[in-house]
This record gives C-alpha cells, structure tokens and sequence, in this order.
C-alpha cells in the first residue's frame, strides 16, 4: 500500500488535502479529504443586526458571494416574515443577480480550473496508442486547455485558447453583475423584503447586450451546434433517450472528423473528440463512440454503493411564473429548478429540510453533542491538539469541514444534482443510461456534462428573465418590520453555483443574532467521515477509482495521479465556502496543523 497525498489540490479556491491510500495495481482502497482552513463566520455573526447577515455572509467566498447573499437573504425573508411578499420583479432580479454568477462560475470552472488536467503529460502517453492522431489530439488539448505555455517536440505551445477565452468571459460577466449590483463581489443588492436596486430600461439593453456575448462564447467553446438547436434537441428534448441520441450522434461526427481527417484546428470545445477519448468510459468512449477498446476507464470518481449516497437539491431559482412571494421550505414547484432527493440507485423522494444533519465527530470541533439540525448547530474548535489524526481511524479528527447528512445518508450537491432533481432530459439519460449498465451514474464525466449542461439552460433562461418576466416599471420591495426578528428563526434555503447552500438564522429577545449556521455546498461534497464511520461524497467516489484510471493504460505512476485531480475538481470544489483563520501555525500540511 502507497499513501498518496495531494495537499494542496490546487486549482480549487481555498486550502483541501486529499490523502488516499493505493495497492500496487494503482486502486484506491480508502481516502480523506480534509479542510484545513478555518474561517469562523458562524461566530462573528453572533450579536449582529440580522440585516448585516446578507452583506457579510458574501464575505465568506469571492468566488460565489452573491450565493452567500441571497441564501441569507431568504432567511432574512423568513425571519421578518415577508417572503410571501417580495415582489415578483424583486424575484426576477434576484435571479438574474444569481445566473450571472452562475455562468461566470461555471464557465471559470470548466476552462481555468478543470480543464487544463486534459493538458496533463500522462494523456500523450494514453493517446500514443492512436499513433500520430493521438499525438495530434494531445497537442490540441495543450493548446486548448495548458494554463501555461509548454513545449511539445521543440516547438513552444502557447497558453490555451479556451483558457484565455474565459477569462475575459469572467471579467465580461463580473461587470454585468455590477451593473444591476452596484459592486461585485460584496454587493448591497440583496435585502430582506426584496432587492435595492431597480434595473431601467438602459441597463437591460445593456444586459441583452453582456447575454449576446455570453451565448458566442458558449456556442463557440462549447456545444459546436447552434444553441437553439442545441437546446430543441437536449434540454426541450421529448424523451432522456432523444436528448442522449442526439448527442452521441453529434459527437460521433466529431469523432469520426477528427479521428479520420487529423483536423484539429477548429475553435472547438466540450462536444470534441478529445475530452470523450481521454474520459472515454465504456459507455460513451468505447460502446457509443466506437473509440479503441484499450481507452476503456472502468470507473473514475464514482460510487460503489449506491445506498450510501444521495443527490440533493433545494431548488435554484425563484419560479417567476407563480407571481409575488414565494415558499423559504422550498417544496417543489417553488422554484425553476426543482428540489428534491434523489437517490443512489436514481429513485426519487420528496425534500424535507428538516431531515439535515451535520455531524462533527471526525472534524476539529466539540462533538459532545452528537449530531445537529443546523437550527440549533454549535460551531465550537476542540482544544485537545492530541485528537488530530489524520487516519480516518474511529476516533480521528482530520478536517475542520463537518459532515451534512440528509436522514443520515452523505449526499452529493451541485449541477448534476439539480439536473437530475429538474429530470433534465441529456443530464437524466447519461445518469440513466450508466445506471443501466451497472455504473455510478455519478462519474467526473456526469459531474462536467451536467456543468456545461447547466451553462446552456441558464443562459437560455437569463434571456426570459432579462427581457420577459422583469418589469421595469414593476415593484422593487416590501417594507420590513424589524421588531418581527425578535425571537423568530429564519431559513434561506438557495442553490450556488456548486450545489446546495442554506443558511439557518435564529434571533433572540433582543432581535440580534443569536445563533447563525451555513451549510455549504463544498460542505456537503468534501464532507469527511460521520459518527457512522460513512465516508463523504469525495471519500467515497476516489475509493475504487485508479489513480491513473484513463484508458487503463498508464501503468501505476504514484507521482501523477491524474484522476485525483480529475476528480477531487470534479465537485469543483470550494474551502473558504465548506469551512467559512488559517491554521493559527500558519502551516497546513496535515501532521503540521496545531492549535
Ligand atoms: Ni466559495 Fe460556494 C459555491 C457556496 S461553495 S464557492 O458555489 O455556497 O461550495
């Protein structure tokens, strides 16, 4: 058994450790993911005005503040007791606040963060066995994908197309967010009863014009179809397998274009040969694709037991169409995208928030009161340094993220949840169609397609936001009642860009804040071990993948375990969020950290 530890896994924002154990045939037999950050804004909300929850909540992540914000701005909704009223223009807003961010971070996901591992030096060897074409395809994924410029057979590649394209891509949509949010990150837009800001007619010009750059992009980079087109035949598509059909039809083109006639200079993205030979799994790579049986992967960031896990949405996205108000338990129907439980084995359920659990018997907190519903969470460190380790063992402690569990089960959070909760058709028959031949219907190819997935949708449904729902003559916001906070709890309950976010708010006699806890995405996702021993979603989907899964080619190299990366960024995942200090030694590798 090796030990194999990537700490920091970079290209992630804030400080993760993944630490995993691997025999001599490269197969990863158990893992941690440890958090080791500690951020504390649980505490520093203690004894605020809860108005001021929405503006420094947004400080908890740069990444995705506008998520942090109106998470506590439906709690504060909740708390005063207005969220049956906030106008429907208030809502519209405040979705077309939170789909900028979305895309933005999406988009930075897919091209900045996770993209450049396709650049990684182990794929020339894996498409070596594609001779001159492999070769070729390597080159162009370097090209594509490298965050910085390489040499490949004496000759400089510079950085990545698609790497530099979106980065202006962000900037583009960081300034429309500042337009309707006067600053972006840490904006004041967002307030219980409504939203401050009321766009005019000039500014949606304006963002009409910021979502017709959005859409270039996406079609260029991304899909190789027109996005009308794209979406007829996936998103509005009659039936999963319809929406599954086209898009290995459209890829077998590309594939056959590509592997035939060693054409590589298209502006190309997602839908190219390329990304489906490197993550050629059987399902898509060999059976539909027809690509080289020796491409096959067996599993990369899947999960073995389906009972073990779930996929959770609280619903993204206010449903417009219902007019004024809406419901902070987020029952179904409630918003665009729906919420609800999914489980391993892809039945359905109905969400109940009151099932949330979080348990910090392996996390760097005081634990002697088992496990919490988040109205009446602690956030307390342990002060006893001899706790600390790092095994996973039954009384370790190795991270200072705790463990959400949804009726005790771990659950994964983020696009592919809330495509499968929405039952989107494409996302829904890939899930499927794994599911069927016996795979996870989670794999790091699930996690990206549902991404880019998303992408697509939003973009479509910012269009109706911006230029169909949103009045701009229309009412803005309802008055509070401050005094309304006084021994009243609050529950916002939202959807970031990576997944399921609450924030749970409870003010005492004084109208302060008495107690503040928020469940994050990376929460969720990079969650470690629970009371039960049940690993996290993270732990979980590395224990059985191989290190150097694709193509199952590359031999064991311990020192580039290529699918760690891939799947540690499939979850995109985010630390400053799932923890909200630094270890006080200013020193974060694991047997290091004191306190
Ligand atoms: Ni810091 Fe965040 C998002 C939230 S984290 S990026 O999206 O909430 O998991």
């Amino acid at each position: 058994m090796v030990n194999v530890t990537v700490n920091p896994l970079t290209r992630i924002e804030g400080h993760l450790s993944v630490d995993t154990d691997v025999d001599a045939n490269g197969v990863i037999t158990d893992s941690r993911s440890s958090c080791l950050i500690f951020r504390g804004f649980e505490r520093i909300l203690q004894k605020q005005d809860p108005r001021d929850a929405a503006l420094l909540t947004q400080r908890i992540c740069g990444v995705c503040p506008i998520s942090h914000g109106l998470a506590s701005t439906n709690a504060l909704d909740d708390l005063y007791g207005v969220a049956d009223q906030v106008p429907k223009d208030a809502l519209v807003m405040r979705n077309i606040f939170q789909g900028l961010n979305t895309i933005a971070s999406h988009a930075t996901h897919i091209y900045v963060l996770w993209g450049p591992d396709l650049a990684n030096p182990a794929y020339r060897n894996v498409l070596a066995t594609l001779g001159d074409t492999g070769n070729a395809v390597w080159k162009e994924m370097v090209g594509r994908f490298a965050p910085i410029s390489y040499k490949i057979d004496g000759q400089s590649v510079p950085v990545g197309s698609s790497y530099i394209a979106a980065i202006p891509e962000k900037k583009r949509l960081q300034e429309a967010i500042a337009l309707i949010a006067g600053r972006m990150p840490g904006s004041v837009s967002p307030y219980p009863g409504g939203y401050t800001y009321k766009a005019n007619v000039g500014d949606i010009v304006k963002l009409s014009s910021y979502y017709l750059q959005v859409m270039d992009f996406v079609s260029k980079y991304t899909l190789q179809v027109p996005f009308d087109a794209w979406i007829a035949n996936t998103y509005k598509a009659s039936s999963p397998q319809k929406a599954v059909s086209f898009v290995v039809e459209h890829l077998k083109g590309l594939v056959d274009k590509s592997l035939t006639s060693n054409d590589f200079s298209r502006e190309a993205g997602w839908g190219d040969a390329e990304f489906y030979a490197a993550f050629g799994s059987e399902l898509v790579g060999e059976t539909l694709l027809g690509l080289p049986a020796s491409l096959k992967h067996d599993k990369i960031g899947g999960y073995s037991d389906p009972s073990k896990i779930a996929f959770l949405a609280y619903g993204g996205f206010y449903n417009t169409e219902n007019g004024d108000g809406y419901d902070p338990t987020s029952p179904e129907g409630d918003r665009f995208q729906t919420s609800g439980i999914v489980t391993g084995k892809l039945e359905y359920q109905k969400f109940d928030s009151s099932k949330i659990t979080e348990s910090v018997a392996h996390s760097f907190y005081d634990d002697s009161k088992g496990d919490l519903h988040p109205t009446v969470g602690e956030t307390i460190p342990f002060t006893d340094p001899a706790k600390i380790d790092y095994t996973g063992g039954s009384d370790s402690k190795y991270t200072w993220d705790k463990a959400p569990r949804y009726e005790g089960i771990p659950c994964e959070v983020g696009p592919l949840s809330r495509m499968l909760a929405m039952k989107e058709p494409l996302v829904t028959g890939l899930a499927l169609a794994f599911n069927e031949k016996g795979y996870s219907a989670a794999n790091v190819y699930t996690r990206m397609m549902a991404r880019i997935q998303e992408t697509v949708i939003i973009a479509n449904e910012l269009l109706k936001w911006v230029t169909v729902d949103y009045d701009p003559n229309g009412k803005i916001s309802v008055p509070i009642d401050l005094s309304a906070a006084k021994n009243s709890q609050g529950m916002g309950l939202w959807e970031a860009p990576r997944g399921a976010l609450g924030h749970w708010i409870s003010a005492g006699s004084d109208g302060k804040v008495a107690n503040y806890q928020a469940i994050v995405p990376s929460s969720w996702n990079m969650s470690p071990r629970d009371a039960a021993g049940v690993p996290g979603p993270l732990e979980q989907s590395l224990i059985g993948s191989k290190i150097n899964a694709v193509g199952n080619i590359l031999g064991v190299d311990y020192s580039n375990p290529v699918s760690i990366f891939h799947i540690g960024r499939s979850y995109d995942p985010c630390i400053s969020c799932a923890v909200h200090t630094i270890d006080l030694t200013g020193k974060n590798a694991p047997n290091t950290l004191r306190i």
